[in-house]
């Protein structure tokens, strides 16, 4: 007869919904579900997310385990369900089989531990158990779960990961990018876009009041502010505070952004109602191009990297564009990209703004975003009239604004010390 200490059951899901394969927190609630309704008790579990694809993950069960690893390019999971005692493991394979939308699976099952070629030892496992209790060597898990989640923004050679706790607050697909909500340990919840990080809860005031006030306390006294992308609200907000200020035009192209934000970074979406903004979802490119001429004060173009989307915030024709519908004392700041991560686009950026502007009239402000890739930011301008931001006087003022509103990153030595730039910057735009 034969006898086995333990079952075996090699699947194969396949064309499953590759959406699904790629979802850590989903597989590991689903793999748990599954050893629970076959009747297994679940020790623990432990999940890791290979960015940008794949999960791999155990649940460990009181009668042994069962293991996945998923291919989402291929739709695919290869999953391992190995018990011993009584339980029924086709259970698990029926509600994995349905979670997944597996199309086509297969399964191979086989006896494992025949005791026919086995021999049993004689030791007495409750004493050893006992012993190690007296003598408090019992090694406890710090956790009941772990989970090793990494959202990484990266170029080919160089990244910047960000262990997140693998739940999705948001993810939708829309027009023009992959929307998400996710939350970071380090810094709270983000938006990404795409693979990009965005912006987060705790360091979000970095981005947001350096590509604010600056520009503001240089010009000193904004009336018509427009704003190209911004979609988290987190530069409204922050231009809004200012009294001098009497409309805002936002452009965003995507409305999932704002709805995303909207709902699940409130503290960032916090001025939408403000009666002095006019909130636009449309082509901010197109806007800009049959914008009134000669009228803003300032023009913000807050968007995301030259790719998809917003690549065309990168081109001549635009800054022209942004030239022509600033009055005279104007100011243009644009997200800058970073001199250590997107050289290319950062110089070639500042050259078409010393092209439209003036040699002298495109300075760069560097800051630090500790969740970019390389920290390094910058925000580059444009100066269509005679104050620059390198010449203020207003140090005071600043400084009791500052301390007013509670701002956490911009004061008037930051001002100042923003526009320094390091030799090798100055080379990359001469
Ligand atoms: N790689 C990130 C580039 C910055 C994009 N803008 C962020 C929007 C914050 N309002």
């Amino acid at each position: 007869m034969s006898i086995a200490l333990g079952n075996h059951i090699l699947v194969e899901f396949m064309n499953c919904e590759p959406k699904l394969m790629n979802d850590v927190a989903g597989i590991e609630r689903d793999m748990v579900a599954a050893a629970r309704a076959a009747g297994a008790t679940v020790i623990n579990s432990t999940f890791h997310h290979f960015s940008p694809y794949g999960v791999s993950g155990v649940v460990v069960i009181e009668e042994s385990h069962l293991a996945i690893h998923t291919w989402p390019e291929y739709g695919y999971a290869a999953v391992d369900l190995f018990t011993c005692g009584d339980m029924d493991s086709w259970v698990s394979f029926d509600l994995l089989k349905d979670a997944f939308k597996a199309k086509s699976y297969s399964a191979i099952e086989m006896k494992r531990g025949s005791v026919n070629l086995l021999t049993r030892n004689d030791f007495d496992m409750t004493s050893m158990r006992q012993k190690a209790q007296e003598e408090g060597t019992v090694w406890k898990n710090p956790d009941f779960y772990t989970r090793n989640v990494w959202f990484t923004d990266k170029d080919e050679n160089q990244a910047l990961s960000l262990r997140f706790t693998g739940d999705v607050f948001y993810d939708v697909q829309s027009p023009f990018q992959r929307v998400r909500i996710l939350e970071s340990y380090k810094y709270g919840k983000m938006l990404a876009l795409d693979d990009m990080v965005m912006t987060t809860i705790d360091d979000e005031f970095h981005y947001h009041e350096m590509i604010s006030h600056p520009s503001m306390f240089t010009h000193g006294n904004v009336k018509n502010v427009l704003v190209i992308g911004g979609g988290d609200g987190g530069t409204v907000r922050e231009i809004l505070r200012h009294d001098s200020v009497e409309k805002v035009t936002m452009v965003e192209i995507d409305g999932e952004v704002i709805k995303s934000c909207k709902e699940f970074l409130p503290e960032i979406a916090a001025e939408f109602d403000n009666p002095k903004l006019e909130l636009i979802v449309d082509d901010g490119i197109a806007y800009v191009k049959n914008a009134k001429q000669d009228f803003y004060d300032l023009i913000i173009v807050d968007g995301s990297d030259p790719v998809g989307p917003a690549e065309g915030l990168f081109s001549t024709e635009f800054y022209k564009n942004c030239y022509n519908a600033l009055n005279s004392t104007g100011i243009l700041v644009a997200q800058g990209e970073s001199p250590k991560f997107n050289e290319k686009a950062f110089s070639e950026l500042n050259q078409t703004l010393q092209g439209i502007f003036g040699k002298e009239n495109a300075p760069i402000s560097l800051f630090f975003v500790p969740t970019y890739p390389t920290g390094m930011w910058s925000f580059q301008y444009g100066l269509k009239g005679d104050k620059h931001p390198k010449k203020i006087t207003n140090q005071e003022e600043i400084d009791a604004f500052v301390s007013s509103k509670g701002l956490r990153y911009y004061n008037s030595d930051i001002h100042t010390g923003s526009f320094a730039t390091p030799n090798f910057v100055k080379e990359m735009v001469k």
